[in-house]
């Protein structure tokens, strides 16, 4: 585009063009409805003037097949709208299986990422072309949004919980990541980079920046460190359930009730561990809600979900 007013970012991800056919759909819609209303305000305007000559007998002029036939059709131009939006949701809220997870944090104001290989970047991140990238968020402080918009995402970042929100990058350049929820004075300064690069490219620079801890193997250390071993290790005396492959598996809760072992779960069982007790053990497992934060969090859950690797489909 060579205008000078940058009315649309550019599409770089999967989801950008049909994000933007919706947006251009509705704006079609909405600005043909506009015609339509304000050449009725118009010509009643002129036809109803003052001293015109129109009929204002207040005769009563019904239609059933056009009652019928207008209401059926903005309820399927309502519906059809929902449906191809709720496609496209849909679609936001699945990641693929074989996404590079990248896990961030927002804190006030700045941006952190870490790669599966360890790798760090502040404001910045690199990831490849072409292949599925899930950014699995965190906050340290209040909400924030993760926003690019020239991949058609934008995403929560909630203290509390983990988030997430995947995307394909389709085209190497560099784009703006903005925080799009307001928190606090320097908000408008929380911004950085997405830079998509070609997976060689992308490979060399995870290589030139190798060194780093693995997340997991950090979440490892911690998990010692911490003394969650010395209950969930295997020559426990305290009886505590192993975690090796409890990722994504169900489990049967001593309220009868079973749960998938997703990050959520995760995190709940680290932080509250009183909310969900596995069926067939005591309440003895102390919460971490005071002694860790986001960052060490995220290298425990990473470890626990390495634990289960082996059965990824
Ligand atoms: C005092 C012993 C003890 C310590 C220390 C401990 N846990 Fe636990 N943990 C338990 C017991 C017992 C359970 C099962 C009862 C429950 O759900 O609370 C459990 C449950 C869990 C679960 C849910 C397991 C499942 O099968 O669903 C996770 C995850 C977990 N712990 C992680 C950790 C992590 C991470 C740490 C260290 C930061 C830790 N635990 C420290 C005793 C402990
Ligand atoms: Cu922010």
């Amino acid at each position: 585009m060579s205008w000078s007013i940058p009315f649309m970012p550019e599409q770089a991800s999967n989801f950008a063009p049909g994000v933007d056919l919706l947006f251009y759909a509705l704006l079609a819609f909405s600005f043909g409805l506009g015609l339509v209303l304000t050449f009725l305000v118009v010509r009643y305007s002129a036809r109803y003037r003052a001293g015109s000559r129109a009929d204002r007998s207040g005769r009563r002029a019904r239609s059933l097949r056009l009652e019928i036939a207008w209401t059926a059709a903005t309820v399927a131009i309502a519906f059809g709208l929902f449906a191809w939006g709720a496609v496209l949701f849909v679609d936001r809220n699945k990641a693929p299986a074989d996404a590079i997870e990248i896990a961030a944090i927002g804190k006030q104001w700045m941006w952190k990422f870490r790669h599966p290989g360890g790798q760090r970047e502040i404001n910045e991140l690199h990831v490849p072309v072409g292949q599925p990238v899930v950014v699995s968020l965190a906050s340290q402080d209040v909400i924030h949004s993760f926003f690019v918009p020239a991949f058609r995402v934008k995403q929560d970042a909630v203290p509390g919980r983990t988030t997430r929100v995947w995307f394909t990058a389709t085209k190497p350049g560099r784009y703006h990541l903005f925080c799009a929820e307001y928190c606090g004075t320097q908000h408008s300064g929380m911004r950085g980079q997405v830079i998509a690069m070609q997976p060689e490219r992308y490979a060399a620079w995870l290589e030139a920046r190798s060194g780093g801890e693995p997340l997991a193997a950090a979440g490892e250390r911690l998990f010692r460190s911490l003394g969650c071993s010395g209950c969930h290790g295997a020559e426990s005396r305290i009886p505590a359930p192993s975690l090796e492959g409890l990722y994504r598996r169900p489990v049967p809760l001593a309220s009868r009730r079973t749960v998938i072992a997703d990050e959520a779960y995760l995190r709940d069982s680290i932080l509250q561990p009183q909310k969900h007790i596995v069926a067939g053990y005591g309440a003895v497992m102390p919460s971490y809600d005071e002694l860790i934060d986001e960052d060490e969090l995220q290298m425990i859950v990473a470890y626990i979900k390495s634990l289960a690797e082996d059965r990824e489909p």
